[in-house]
């Protein structure tokens, strides 16, 4: 037991009328939503790297937290993940996440490297057998050390790409070892900075072997989670080849990995892409590939991709409305994958992050449910596209364009414009959040 958090209770749901900082407002786990507990439809997990091992720093200056766990050192390791589940404790969420260099020293070489990462694993092991969350899904760091500058399965060296063969490997052991429900995969540098040095043909070839790499590997070691990649148009490449939802999707379909790859999407990954959150959700599910969520919020005035936590209700209700709509999360759930801002230093400041960010995502979900229930937006949308429920319009579909020219001319048909409504629906929406 560390004192980095003396003082700090355990968070309880109080109701929308507390005064008390440390406590829920919204999210209650055992509230029923649509016939389940509100835990089991947000799933929400923790993410190690923001919350544990990121050290406040920016382009223009470097750590502002200085943690006692800060360092290569395993006993540090260990310090970092009593930390972890104490704050676990506190909040009380279902899940958590990781990846390999969150949670382990690197060692002097590879096999070293590895075994830190047993020894780590077993370590979590055994406190989430002492009753902490479960694993959402664990993932490489395949972008942080400069040997992956150049890209991981994208690197013009092959060396590197076998280097991250192998470690994605140890990563997939670590999650099936720990029962992880999903593995992710975002590919940090897995683009370019100038196609003036890329061969851009060769560069997405290996990606997609690599990836079907790792899916023959699922299954070898009957890893029964979902594979998950995580979309992202740039930052740090200037151009990732994981854009968008759409983009992966081609990919995955140019590999075969369509029925085997689902999407971890990102809120502010979506902004970066010129896309709202909701878009991204809905092209997934429109193609039977939506998985998991990665919540968190951009600056909208600089564009940056700032990881903030998620605050904004009617945005986070319209995301959910999109996973509710889908059938809700199978595997996935809602990751904060979000940090504090470099000058909140207090122990406090993390908790309250998370609390503030469960509450908001509590209150979308009971909002989108509402919006669901309710009926009227999915009303109005039928009706707008009541007309292709007719035979007539199958005909169109069926009789190509001489059909369509034929079925005009005959009947000297002139269609007239209609409404989409739009600002009556805005004003619907408003009533729920
Ligand atoms: C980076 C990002 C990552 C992935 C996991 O923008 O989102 O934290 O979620 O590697
Ligand atoms: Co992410």
């Amino acid at each position: 037991m560390t004192d980095f958090f003396k003082g700090i209770p355990a968070i309880r749901y109080e109701g929308p009328q507390s005064k008390n900082d440390f406590a829920f407002r919204h999210y209650d786990p055992d509230e029923i939503v649509m016939g389940k507990r509100l835990e089991d439809h947000l799933r929400f997990a923790l993410a190690w790297w923001h919350s544990f091992a990121w050290p406040g720093g920016d382009p223009f200056g470097g750590a502002t937290f200085e943690r006692p766990w800060f360092g290569d050192t395993m006993d540090l390791a260990r310090m970092k993940a009593d930390v972890a589940f104490e704050l676990f404790a506190i909040l009380g969420q279902p899940y958590f996440c990781f990846h390999d260099a969150d949670v382990r020293p690197a060692g002097d070489s590879f096999s070293e490297t590895t075994r830190n990462l047993e020894e780590m694993v077993d370590y979590i092991g055994q406190k989430m057998e002492a009753g902490g969350p479960r694993l959402l899904w664990g993932t490489a760091n395949l972008f942080t050390d400069r040997r992956f500058m150049a890209g991981a399965a994208t690197n013009p060296d092959p060396d590197v790409f076998a280097y991250s063969a192998a470690t994605v490997k140890t990563c997939m052991d670590a999650t099936l070892k720990l029962g992880g429900e999903n593995y992710v995969l975002w590919g940090g540098r897995e683009g370019y900075e100038t196609l003036l040095n890329t061969d851009l043909k060769r560069e997405r070839g290996n990606a997609g072997r690599f990836l079907q790499m790792v899916v023959e590997y699922k299954h070898k070691i009957g890893f029964k989670g979902a594979i998950l990649v995580e979309p992202k148009p740039q930052e740090p490449s200037k151009h990732q080849y994981d854009y968008d939802v759409a983009t992966v999707y081609g990919f995955l379909k140019e590999f075969g990995l369509e029925d085997e790859v689902k999407m971890n999407i990102e809120q502010g990954h979506a902004i970066l892409a010129g896309h709202s959150f909701e878009h991204e959700l809905a092209m997934a599910a429109s193609l039977g590939i939506l998985g998991s969520i990665d919540m968190n919020r951009n600056d909208y005035q600089s564009g940056w991709d700032t990881d903030q936590f998620p605050n904004n209700a009617p945005e986070v209700a319209l995301a959910y409305y999109e996973i509710l709509k889908a059938g809700g999360f199978a595997t996935g759930g809602t990751n904060f994958d979000a940090k504090l801002r470099r000058q909140s230093l207090d122990p406090a400041d993390l908790v309250l992050a998370h609390v503030g960010a469960m509450d908001i995502c509590a209150r979308g979900l009971k909002a989108a449910a509402q919006m669901l229930e309710d009926g009227s937006l999915e009303e109005a949308r039928k009706e707008r596209y009541k007309g292709w429920d007719t035979d007539t319009a199958h005909a169109h579909l069926a009789g190509g364009l001489e059909g369509c020219f034929d079925y005009i001319v005959e009947n000297n048909v002139s269609p007239d414009a209609r409404s989409g409504r739009q600002e009556r629906l805005e004003n619907l929406i408003n009533r729920f959040v």
